[in-house]
């Protein structure tokens, strides 16, 4: 394995809440029913698919020109409140990971459907240890369609075969797959088991990488301090 993708929004860091808080306020506005449930489904999904999840609850049908508005509104308190991402919002460990992966020269790219994971991730510090980002800007077709994926291979100068992708969401894990990548999986069970391996926490993916490398002899043991 050369390259590694992540996904941003659960995997390197969560923005769960502040996208919970701003599509709240806006279904609250509208009248709609709208719960963490109901926010658990968004994750990994385009901000126009989510917003029509969103409106599955709502009592009227909306035109497109009303569903633009209250994307561009939901976004507009989305990325007001980023302000508050910073590099304590990682989870622990993460961006000594990044560097090891990097000291064992495997590029490394964000594979994400958000539009705005180039803002969080200058937030959280880390913007310039990836060798490409991919992201929610000018693609045509949202995970579980592999587009963002291949993108950030073709980024990384690297065949789909050997790239890992780390994804906490099942359409995520979906989209590696048809992009014919390695998928590990992050955070819950593997109820539909289409991730290849499955890790408690992102962190974990480095001993199974390194591991990998060492049978493949792309590094020897004495690297193994990677770990
Ligand atoms: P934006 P990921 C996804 O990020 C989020 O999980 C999802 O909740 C959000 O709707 C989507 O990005 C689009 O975000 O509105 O900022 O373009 O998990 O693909 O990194
Ligand atoms: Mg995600």
């Amino acid at each position: 394995m050369k390259a590694v993708i992540f996904d941003l929004d659960g995997v390197l860091l969560s923005t769960d809440m502040l996208h919970y808080a701003a599509w709240k306020q806006i279904a609250d506005e509208e009248g709609i029913y709208f719960d963490q449930k109901i926010n658990d489904r968004l994750r990994g999904v385009s901000r126009m698919d989510s917003l029509d999840i969103i409106l599955e609850n709502a009592d009227r049908k909306y035109s497109d020109e009303e569903k633009i508005d209250l994307a561009e509104k939901k976004n507009r308190l989305y990325v007001d409140s980023l302000t508050a991402i910073n590099p304590e919002s990682l989870y622990p460990g993460t961006k000594d990971m990044l560097c090891k992966l990097k000291k064992a020269c495997i590029r490394i790219a964000v594979g994400s459907s958000s539009k705005n994971a180039r803002m969080i991730l200058k937030n959280a510090g880390i913007l310039g240890l990836f060798d490409f980002v991919s992201d929610g800007n000018g693609l045509c077709r949202s995970k579980p369609d592999p587009e963002v994926f291949l993108k950030a291979a073709a980024g990384l100068n690297a065949d789909n075969a050997e790239c890992i992708v780390v994804e906490d969401a099942e359409a995520g894990l979906i989209a590696a797959k048809r992009a014919g990548m390695t998928a590990y999986g992050i955070g819950f069970e593997n109820p539909s088991g289409v991730a290849d391996k499955y890790f408690g926490k992102t962190t974990d993916i480095l001993s199974a990488i390194i591991e990998d490398m060492i049978l493949g002899g792309v590094i020897n043991e004495q690297k193994s301090d990677l770990h």
